[in-house]
């Protein structure tokens, strides 16, 4: 299969909690090449353009609230199957569901405090890296 791109963001949770550098490592021992990464603060509205597809959900100005209450760390990851691996590897929405192992498992709170995210398809990935990323931070 050929080498496929996805979004992944550690999440403001996960940042304040100074996780960042062993979620950084996990990544890496997976496998997953970091072809692009920065720092960010997204504002509300940032946060919100984000997760548009959500802007029905009851959860929605909870969601953008917490997405936007610190910084986050925004990486572009390469890999075969990275998609699907890089949610593997993050586990159930809800860290209550995570299987062992998995990321939102060890780091994730609740459901609102899950500590990572990645991109659910080739389509939203596309979206998603191209909503943070310009081609030449990707390297
Ligand atoms: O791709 P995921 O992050 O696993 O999940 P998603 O794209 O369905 O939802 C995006 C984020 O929105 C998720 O990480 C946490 C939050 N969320 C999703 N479903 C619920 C939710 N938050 C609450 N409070 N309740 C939900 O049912």
């Amino acid at each position: 299969m050929a080498l496929e791109r996805t979004l992944a963001i550690i999440k403001p949770d996960a940042v304040k909690m100074g996780v960042s550098g062993k979620i950084i490592q996990r990544i890496e021992d997976e496998g997953f090449k970091i072809v692009g990464m920065k720092k960010i603060w997204m504002t509300k509205d940032v946060a919100k353009g984000f997760y548009y597809v959500h802007k029905e959900k009851p959860f929605y100005e909870a969601l953008t609230d917490f997405m936007s209450s610190g910084p986050s760390i925004v990486m572009v990851l390469e890999k075969e199957n990275a998609i699907k691996d890089w949610r593997k590897l993050m586990g159930a929405t809800n860290p209550a569901d995570a299987e062992e192992g998995t990321l939102r498992k060890e780091f994730g709170k609740n459901i609102d405090n899950n500590a990572v995210h990645g991109s659910d398809a080739p389509e939203t990935a596309a979206f998603e890296i191209s909503y943070f990323f310009s081609q030449i931070e990707l390297v």
